[in-house]
This record gives structure tokens, sequence and C-alpha cells, in this order.
């Protein structure tokens, strides 16, 4: 460690969402990642609680992605996706239709899951636009709500300190999340709190039903805290935006091919959107790559638009949409989760996982702890006045006990892979449990 911590100059890497002063201090450097598990740079291995940031899902190092890559760059570096194209970018985009929930049909490529948010707001905005209804241009978000960094996603996202610095992000109004003081350790999905969707009816007609463009929500809340919604509150929103003609956005880019033990969270909740945003699992991490899934409705509306033969429809796009060695990765990435019946391998741990997670309610500082598939929380009690301070102190621990382990506001955060065993799942809360007694 010594060796490699030398040899870098720590001054010129901005890390992002990161205590950069802290790193230089105690170094968490990562060389090398196999399944489960990462290498640290003294060797250590290290366990992989979080499948990277919810992206690696499907396990590390995976060969099949790794030559469908490599083979990739040989033949394909790059095909400009603007008025061109390239076969696989066809092939992966009818690949996600299909698994997407029926009703959602048509993909738009990008980067990321904050190019992901930030396209399907502009879709929104858009399609009602060409409708001849530009003043229908509002976004409803949730609190807590994450929907990544970029001015769109920011805006909506219903985390104060991520707007804090940053002057006017995309004005929105946001509904109240979904905890609830009862539905405390509740195990998988709560049964009360469904009405808290009605806000959602309150907002729209004290704005008008003609101003709002579309609700964006998480299924599930991940970086909010893995907040669960009640049963039929889904449901509810879905009925209010096809009541006063609003769209519905789910942000799947955590959710999205398994991580709840179904291949969406529009799937396992029954509750198709309108736009369904994607990212992570689609390459299981190895190439940066998102996508926007949008149903007829909106495609036909600028298909059908009366522009010229030659005209763009969507004046929106990336240099790296559709890039051809994130297509590679994530066919067979897709591959991976069909053949290996991914979801269903989350779906068939999840109870296990659930009964060792809830085995920690006798810990110290645990106030509440909550789960859904292979994702979950334990919300972690405020030492003095700053909320992440024991997150951060148990993350810590974590790490020197082998466990790689995501801290965010009052929370740590599990999602491990979905090819972990049961004694994975064992080795998490054993760390889990003496890293949260360890700390203050
Ligand atoms: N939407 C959702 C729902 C996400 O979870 C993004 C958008 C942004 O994706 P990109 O690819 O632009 O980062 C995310 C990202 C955590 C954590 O600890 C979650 C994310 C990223 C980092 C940490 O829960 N999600």
């Amino acid at each position: 460690m010594a060796d490699i911590a030398e040899a870098l100059n720590f001054d010129s890497y901005w890390m992002p969402f990161s205590g950069n002063r802290q790193f230089k201090t105690e170094p968490k450097l990562i060389v090398a990642a196999e399944g489960c598990h990462y290498t640290d740079a003294d060797g250590r291995r290290v366990f992989d609680s979080l499948s990277g940031l919810w992206c690696v899902s499907f396990g590390h190092g995976r060969a099949e992605i790794a030559e469908a890559i490599a083979s990739t760059a040989k033949t394909l570096d790059y095909a400009p996706p603007f008025q061109y194209a390239h076969p696989m970018a066809f092939e992966l985009a009818e690949r996600v239709r299909r698994l997407a929930p029926a009703g959602l049909e048509h993909v738009f490529f990008t980067n990321s899951g904050s190019e992901s948010a930030d396209t399907a707001i502009k879709i929104a905005r858009a399609y009602w636009t060409r409708r001849g209804r530009p003043e229908k241009a509002r976004l409803i978000g949730r609190e807590k709500g994450y929907h990544g960094v970029n001015v769109g996603g920011t805006g909506v996202g219903g985390i104060p300190d991520n707007r804090a610095w940053f002057g006017d992000m995309l004005a929105s109004e946001h509904l109240p999340h979904t905890l609830i003081e009862g539905n405390r350790f509740t195990r998988g999905v709560p049964a009360h709190g469904a009405e808290v969707a009605d806000v959602l009816e309150q907002r729209i007609l004290e704005h008008g039903a003609e101003t709002v463009a579309a609700v964006m929500v998480e299924p599930v809340s991940g970086s909010g805290g893995v907040i669960v919604p009640p049963a039929g509150y889904l449901e509810r929103l879905r009925e209010i935006c096809d009541r006063h003609d609003v769209l519905l956005i789910f942000d799947e880019v955590l959710t999205g091919f398994g991580r709840l033990g179904a291949a969406f969270g529009a799937d396992l909740f029954g509750v198709t959107p309108d736009i369904m945003t994607l990212a992570k699992n689609l390459t299981n991490g190895a190439v940066p790559m998102g996508a926007v899934v949008t149903s007829d409705a909106i495609y036909d509306a600028f298909m059908a638009a009366d522009l010229p033969r030659h005209a763009v429809e969507l004046a929106h796009g990336y240099t790296y949409s559709a890039h051809p060695l994130a297509c590679a990765a994530a066919l067979a990435a897709m591959d991976i989760f069909e053949n290996e019946r991914m979801a269903e391998r989350a779906a068939e741990l999840a109870p296990y996982f659930e009964q060792q997670l809830h085995g920690l309610r006798a810990a110290p500082h645990v106030v509440d702890i909550r789960n859904l598939g292979l994702a979950g929380a334990l919300e972690i009690e405020t030492a003095g006045d700053d909320p992440t301070c024991r997150p951060w102190a148990i993350a810590n621990a974590a790490w020197e006990r082998g466990m790689y382990l995501r801290f965010g506001g009052n929370t740590v955060q599990l999602g491990p892979p979905f090819i972990a065993e049961r004694a994975d799942i064992d080795f998490m809360c054993d760390v889990l449990d003496a890293a949260i007694r360890s700390v203050d």
C-alpha cells in the first residue's frame, strides 16, 4: 500500500461525492475485483456489500463482458450516433424493449443515470410541446428522491444537501417522502401509508393540471435510504396521473434489472410508468451507459409531427449515446441477466437477506431497518447534530473488517451482488454488527 500510495499525487484527482481531505489521510485504494470481492492495495479481500454503487449486481470480473468489450474495441471503436448508427444499438434497444414492461417500447441511450434523468425530463416537456401544450412544463419530484446530479435531476431530486450550493436548478415541486413513523422495522413493503400519494392530486389541483408535465419518482428510493413505498402507493400515483393527464416517470436506474427480485420495480409493483430511466446494471457497471424507455404514445408524438422529411424530431443526444463498447457490454450483461436468471436469484436470496438484516435490530443506534429484494438500509440514530457522522464511522469500521459499506445521510445501505451466497450475507451482517458496536 505504502508503495502504491507514495507513487500517487492525491491532489490532482478531485474525487466525486467524497471527503477528499479525509481520503488523503486514510486512503482506501482498490486494485482488483472478482465475484463479490475487491482486492485493496494491501492485498486484502474486501466484500462488496453494495455491488459497487448498485451497478455490478451480476458479480465482478465477468469474462463474457470483458471479451465483448475487447473484441468490439478492435472492430468498431466508435460510430457517430447522430444521423448514423451501428447494428448493436438496434439489437440492444430491442433487447431492452423486450425486457421492459409491456407498453414501454422505445429506447433512447445515454451514458449515466444522471443523463437518463435529464433526458426523461426533456422528453416529457418536449412531448407536451409537440402536442401543442408547452405550458404543461412543471415537474414534480419527491422528498429524498435522487435522480443524479445534472441540472434537471438535481432540481427534481429531493435531497436538500445536493441542491444547496448550486443556485437555481430545475424548479420543481416535491411530494412528501413515504417514511412513516409507524412503519419502522417493517419487513418489505409497509402495509400503511398509500394515502401519502394523495398529496399529488392536491398539488396538481393547486397549480392546474394544464401546467404539470410529469411526476418523477424512484419506485424504491435508493440513495435517500432505501425507502420502500407503502402497499398501493404507486398504484395511486398512477391513477392520479391518469386522471389529470400527467406523465409518470419511474427512475429505475438503481432498481432496474433485478435489484428488487423482479426485472423492474414496475413489474414488481404492477405499475407501468410512461417513461422509465435506466443505467447501472444495464452494463453490469463495466462501461458507463444509461437508457430512457418510453411509451408508444410519447414516441409517436415525435414521429408523427408534421416536419420536413430530414428534420430531427428531438434535438437531444450525446456524442457517446449508444457507444459501441457500451452496447457490447450491455448485450453481454443482458445475456447474463437472462441466462443466469439474475432477477430470480435476487428474489431467492431476498428472504434470507431480510431475515439476517432484521437480526441487527438489537444493535446499538439502529432506529429503523428497511428492505426489499436485495436492497436494504439501516437508519442510524444521529449523534450530536450531524446525521452523517455515525454512518461514516460505521463504514470506516467495516472497511477495517474487510467490507466495503456505503453510507449516505443517516443510513448505511446494503445491496449485495445477486450472485452472493448465504455465507456472504452472514459475513456482511456479522461485519455490520461488529462495526456498529465499535462506534460511540
Ligand atoms: N437515479 C437514481 C435512482 C440513482 O440511484 C442516478 C439516478 C444517477 O446515476 P449516475 O449514473 O449519474 O450516477 C442514481 C445513482 C447510493 C448511491 O449510495 C446511489 C447512486 C449513485 C451513487 C451512490 O445509494 N445512484
